[in-house]
């Protein structure tokens, strides 16, 4: 079972959606900023690349990762895991840029949570096919921080259940410049995004990405 939100056509505002307790969908939140994000992820990613993970069950993650801020997700067979390092590198992950940080606080204000100080940023880089399951984030320590989302480039559709993996979820299009903030009970929810169409973005190419801001450590 799902249903379908976000159908606002062309040209029209999209308003600011409360999705569930907690989670807020801030459409265009982003939109200002998209040019010095892409131009920001170009530069970290010249220091920490993206790379294709495997999951503790060894299966290569279709999406490819990378990192900023003071720890980086990572995953290995041993698990998920925050690290200080980039295990590629050995090297501390590129620092987040102010401007992203205060982007993410920002954001987090609308959606009520007043001093949100994000210590890492896991930047996700969707291509044609590339999905992520349902799961929930729980490799974080302080889950009464929330975590804020912003989308870029291609379209991706998001799905978004309850606390249980068999709870019915509510299918989302989220699209570049898009923020959404998790917090409160939808901070554990599941969710996912389905494999991404082929497509061509005028900013990003054949990519979608999406960074997420996260308070990983502390309380
Ligand atoms: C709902 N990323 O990195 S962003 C992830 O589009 C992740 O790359 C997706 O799920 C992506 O873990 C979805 C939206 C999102 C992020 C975190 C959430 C939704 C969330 C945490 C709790 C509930
Ligand atoms: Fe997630």
């Amino acid at each position: 079972m799902s249903t379908q939100l976000g159908l606002a056509g062309f040209g029209e505002a999209r308003p600011t959606v409360e999705l569930a307790p907690g989670a807020m969908w801030l459409p265009d939140f982003a939109a200002d900023m998209a040019e010095c994000l892409l131009s920001d992820i170009a530069d970290i990613s010249s220091r920490a690349g993206f790379r294709h993970m495997r999951t503790p069950g060894g299966h290569r993650m279709s999406v490819a990762i990378t990192n900023c801020g003071l720890w980086g997700w990572t995953s290995d067979p041993d698990g998920y895991r925050y690290s200080r390092v980039d295990p590629v590198s050995q090297r501390p992950w590129p620092a987040m840029p102010a401007a992203w940080a205060e982007l993410a606080a920002r954001a987090a204000m609308r959606a009520g949570h007043s001093d949100f100080r994000p210590d890492s940023c896991l930047v996700n880089r969707y291509t044609p096919g590339a999905k992520m399951g349902m799961h929930c984030d729980r490799d974080e320590e302080d889950t009464r921080a929330p975590i804020v989302s912003v989308s870029l480039g291609l379209v991706a559709s998001f799905r978004f259940g309850g606390p249980r993996r068999e709870d019915a979820y509510r299918r989302m299009q989220l699209r570049h410049g898009d923020v959404v903030v998790w917090g409160g009970p939808s901070r554990h929810h599941h969710h996912g995004v389905l494999p991404l169409k082929p497509g061509r973005d005028h900013r990003c190419g054949e990519r979608r990405y999406n960074l997420t801001f996260r308070k990983a450590r502390g309380g």
